[in-house]
């Protein structure tokens, strides 16, 4: 594509969202136009290279890149869909911002000619498209928008939000269903027959405000029942019982099927979304705050576990194994793994060891710390205690006959057959 050829498709913020949706319309033939405020992003994107991790992503951004079919861009440009994929972070007092959904709906709506077709895919508070809509009424009067005209609108306005998995959102983009929210049925269509384009997966038509709502119904869903698997770690750690065997025997029950209990609750999302309904009815969303505060609360409480075993051990190094907020990828945002880590690394300094394959070198937070980052190797070789905060395939792999010996707290349950350490204390007092 040249640069002045018409995109058929701007996608609008270059995220772990953005960049890959826009690669994918990109491989499907249609010209995009990739939209973001970040220079280094646009950059990185136009010499064919990317700026986040995600499995297949860098071979594709190439090929779409050096083919012509995907450019990027500070600035939007006219075109015939516009998707937006920004960032809807909550401020202060966990309150929703849709700050970057509004500046850059007025940025589409500047462009926008009769036939175009907007689609918001941002994890979004009910009612945010159709403020899109309202927004886009106020700046284009020349317009007739949908929901507030009596006659066939000039553009379509609808709601669809992304569910892939961070690692394999390639896969999950193309093959997932995918719930279409119009402002009006006629919306709705119009933004089906663009997904249709790309999408294997069903694609399945409703209101905006129901979409909206379904995304925030599935993350909440999610936190809930793992907020029932930390919990459950907690009550086993009181009544001395192992929760992973208790949850691998429950789960043997045809109905039922228990998370993973872990250092709590990572990422922008699961983390995140919950909120935005807990802001909408305050009174009514017990059960999704009261998950929240549970798995909040699990991170505290394996930084005061992990601080009283290392307390009562001050000259043996101690390995942290993980910082990223869920296993094999490099994501270190809002990660408990991290939270723990850090806490760990203040109070007790150069006495801990950080494992991280995925980081190159520790975050800021750490620098003043004394804790170093080491790898794997060293980490087995000279450390006594291992704190695992991350279920990596490379710490699941150690085998155990090099970690008999270590005392363990095991937070993700990685490594079954590892001795419990009060035990294995026990046995090395027996054994002297
Ligand atoms: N976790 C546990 N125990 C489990 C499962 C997860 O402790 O049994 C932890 C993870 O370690 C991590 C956090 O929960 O810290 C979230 O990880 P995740 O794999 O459950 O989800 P995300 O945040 O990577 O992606 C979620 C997905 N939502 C659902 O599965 C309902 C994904 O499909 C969404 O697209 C994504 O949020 C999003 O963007 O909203």
């Amino acid at each position: 594509m040249s640069l002045q050829e018409k995109p058929d498709i701007c996608v609008i913020g270059l995220g772990y969202i953005g960049l890959p949706t826009a690669a994918i319309i990109a491989r499907s033939g249609s010209k995009v136009l990739g939209v973001d405020v970040n220079p280094a992003v646009v950059e990185t994107i136009a010499a064919g290279k990317i700026h986040i991790e995600e499995v297949d992503l860098d071979g594709l951004v190439k090929g779409v890149v050096s083919r012509g079919n995907l450019r990027t861009s500070l600035q939007l440009e006219p075109s015939d869909v516009f998707v937006i994929a920004v960032p809807t972070p909550f401020t202060e007092g966990h309150v929703p911002d849709i700050s970057y959904v509004l500046e850059a709906t007025t940025n589409v709506a500047a462009c926008l000619k009769p036939g175009d077709i907007i689609v918001l895919e941002s994890t979004s508070p009910v009612g945010t498209t159709e403020k899109m809509r309202d927004l886009i009424s106020k700046l284009r009067p020349d317009l007739k928008v949908p929901g507030l005209t009596s006659e066939i609108p000039d553009i379509a306005i609808a709601y669809c939000p992304e569910r892939v998995l961070p690692g394999k959102i390639l896969e999950e983009l193309i093959n997932n269903d995918r719930s279409i929210g119009g402002i009006t049925p006629r919306c709705a269509r119009k933004a089906l027959t663009f997904y249709k384009g790309f999408v294997r997966g069903e694609c399945v038509t409703t209101d905006a405000r129901s979409a909206e709502m379904t995304k925030l119904v599935e993350n909440a869903y999610r936190d809930l029942n793992i907020a029932f698997a930390n919990e459950l770690s907690v009550i086993a750690d009181k009544m001395e019982l192992d929760v992973w065997e208790v949850i691998k025997l429950a789960n043997r029950h045809p109905r039922v099927n228990i998370l993973q209990p872990g250092p709590g609750v990572g990422g922008h999302c699961i983390a995140v979304d919950p909120w935005f309904i807990i802001h909408s009815a305050k009174d009514e969303a017990k059960l999704i705050k009261t998950a929240r505060d549970v798995n909040d609360g699990k991170v505290d409480y394996v930084s005061k576990k992990s601080a009283e075993l290392i307390a009562k051990h001050p000259t043996k190094r101690v390995a942290c194994m993980g910082l990223a907020f869920k296993a094999n990828i490099d994501d270190f945002r809002e990660s408990p793994a991290k939270k723990v880590a850090l806490d760990l690394a203040q109070e007790f300094g150069a006495q801990i060891d950080i494992v991280e394959p995925f980081a190159a070198e520790l975050p800021e937070e750490f620098s003043s710390t004394g804790a170093k980052l080491i790898d794997l190797d060293d980490a087995i070789e000279n450390c006594e205690i291992f704190i695992n905060l991350v279920d990596h395939d490379v710490f699941k792999s150690i085998p155990l006959a090099e970690r008999a010996q270590k005392m363990v707290y095991d937070t993700r349950g990685i490594w079954p057959d590892q001795p419990r350490y009060e035990d294995q204390a026990l046995d090395l007092k027996l054994a002297s």
